[in-house]
């Protein structure tokens, strides 16, 4: 039987993967088990990357810095129309989440593994994002899904409806940046106004909104994955928390001491959001956590950087199933087959100064990597690895899985300990400490621990 259009639009058999470091690594890997080729890029700093030799095609598309290499449109559009390639993988980070990278992509004949432009533009303005979760029944943080007007009164009466503290973030902002916490009613319009201010100028909309602030919440997340014939599940949650200045460093699946009554119900409203909004791909719903409610914050359009613990816990290959969702496939799982066994942690080992948490660049000159059962590492580096300074500091994901918790505990404290890295300064002893403390081992963390717990072993 011949096929239709339909039926043969979303094939491919070449991938380019925009992208560098890690990530690349693990995409490249899914797209050979599943039979795809693979065109790595990389920029001039990336020549030596370790990934470039075993794809089908290796080009250099640019200049270190990555506005002119990794987030140059046009020049990885001209290297997928060089090597052949039928689609695009943007990874994490880099163009990832930009609509407008997306449609480029399509209108260039090509497929973008990810979601539709237009997905991706709702979620990428936290007020249109809010709205839509809020009409497919997601709870949402006490506020209004409308930008906040100009009139003071008004603006005072919405403060008071909701509560003080309020937080004032920006539309265009997300991942922590572009907000101010409103403490009480007489800091209300400076707030608004320097937040105004810095939302217009990083993101070119003045566009605000107003929420409660809470003030002791966990960061509780819920992975999803859909197809594009009306298909979609979650696949359990993670917890987030333990971060500093918006970056995570350690996340698990599943978040300690929730109950599966409780978190039930938030997942079904996360896969009803994505069939009403025609999501495609891999996402992320992101929660906070306050005694005992979930309130969702934002949504994620791309692949994570923790998403290898939820692999760990559903036994599902997020980046094959994003892939086979882009080719045009019927999700394989159904809602009834997704579990979550034992316990998995995820470690980011980062090239920066324990001290400072400055990047640290300079050549790894010795690398011992644990292993065994119930241990993964994700990593491009080897022994002789240039680790340069243009790009973020995550060198390596150390991931392990065991059936409970303590005993995941116990196995990164073991796979910690196997892990050697010389030449470059990386955060692996504070990792260390960080799995023989008490309350973290007791799941007794929030959003603000991690910043805590440093503060005091700095005084100490
Ligand atoms: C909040 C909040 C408290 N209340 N919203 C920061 C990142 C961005 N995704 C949203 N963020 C927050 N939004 C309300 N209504 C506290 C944070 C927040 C935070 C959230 C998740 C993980 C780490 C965080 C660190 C500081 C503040």
């Amino acid at each position: 039987m011949s096929e239709t259009l339909e039926q043969s639009a979303g094939r491919f058999d070449t991938v380019l993967i925009a992208n560098r470091g890690e990530i690349a690594v693990r995409i490249q890997r899914a797209c050979r088990e599943l039979g795809l080729k693979t065109v790595a890029i990389c920029s001039e700093a990336d020549r030596q990357a370790p990934y470039g030799k075993t794809a089908d095609s290796f080009l250099c598309i640019g200049p270190s810095t990555a506005a002119k290499s990794y987030l140059n449109q046009d020049a990885i559009l001209l290297a997928a129309r060089l090597a052949g390639a039928g689609a695009i993988h943007p990874g994490y980070g880099f163009l990832s989440e930009n609509a407008a990278f997306a449609d480029a992509v399509e209108k260039a004949g090509l497929v973008f593994i990810g979601p539709t432009a237009s997905s991706i533009a709702i979620m990428g303005d936290k007020i249109s994002a809010k709205r839509a979760m809020m009409a497919a029944g997601v709870p949402c943080v006490p506020g209004p899904d409308t930008a906040l007007p100009d009139d003071p009164a008004t603006i005072e009466r919405i403060a008071l409806e909701i509560g003080y503290p309020v937080i004032i973030k920006a539309a265009g902002g997300g991942g922590g940046r572009g907000m101010r916490v409103v403490p009480k009613a007489d800091v209300l319009h400076e707030a608004i106004a320097l937040t105004r201010e810095e939302a217009r100028k990083a993101f070119g909309s003045r566009s605000l909104y107003m929420e409660k602030f809470l003030e002791h919440p966990r960061h509780i997340e819920i992975q999803v994955i859909c197809d594009d014939h009306g298909n979609a599940v979650w696949l359990g949650h993670r917890d987030c928390s333990m971060q500093r200045r918006h970056q995570k460093v350690v996340e698990e699946a599943p978040a300690p001491g929730i109950a599966p009554d409780i978190i039930q119900p938030v997942g079904l409203a996360c896969v009803q959001a994505c069939l009403q909004i025609g999501y495609r791909g891999v996402g992320t719903f992101e929660f906070l956590y306050e005694d005992g409610a979930f309130y969702f914050i934002e949504m994620n359009t791309r692949l994570q950087v923790e998403h290898p613990v939820t692999e760990m816990t559903s036994g599902v290959d997020i980046v094959q199933a994003q892939i086979r969702a882009a080719q045009g496939h019927v999700l394989d799982l159904i809602q009834g087959d997704v579990t979550c066994e034992g316990h998995s942690f995820e470690c980011r080992i980062n090239a920066e100064d324990p001290g400072t948490f400055l990047p640290s660049a300079g050549v790894v000159t010795h690398l011992a990597l644990p292993e065994g059962p119930g241990i993964r590492v994700d990593t491009h580096i080897h022994a002789g690895y240039k680790v340069s300074p243009y790009y973020d500091s995550l060198i390596a994901k150390l991931i392990v899985h065991a059936p409970t918790r303590a005993e995941a505990m116990a196995r990164m404290r073991e796979a910690l300990a196997g892990t050697e890295i010389e030449g470059i300064s990386t955060n692996i002893s504070f990792l260390r400490a960080l799995f023989e403390d008490g309350p973290f081992a007791q799941g007794e963390t929030d959003i603000h621990y991690l910043e805590q717990w440093l503060k005091l072993r700095r005084a100490a």
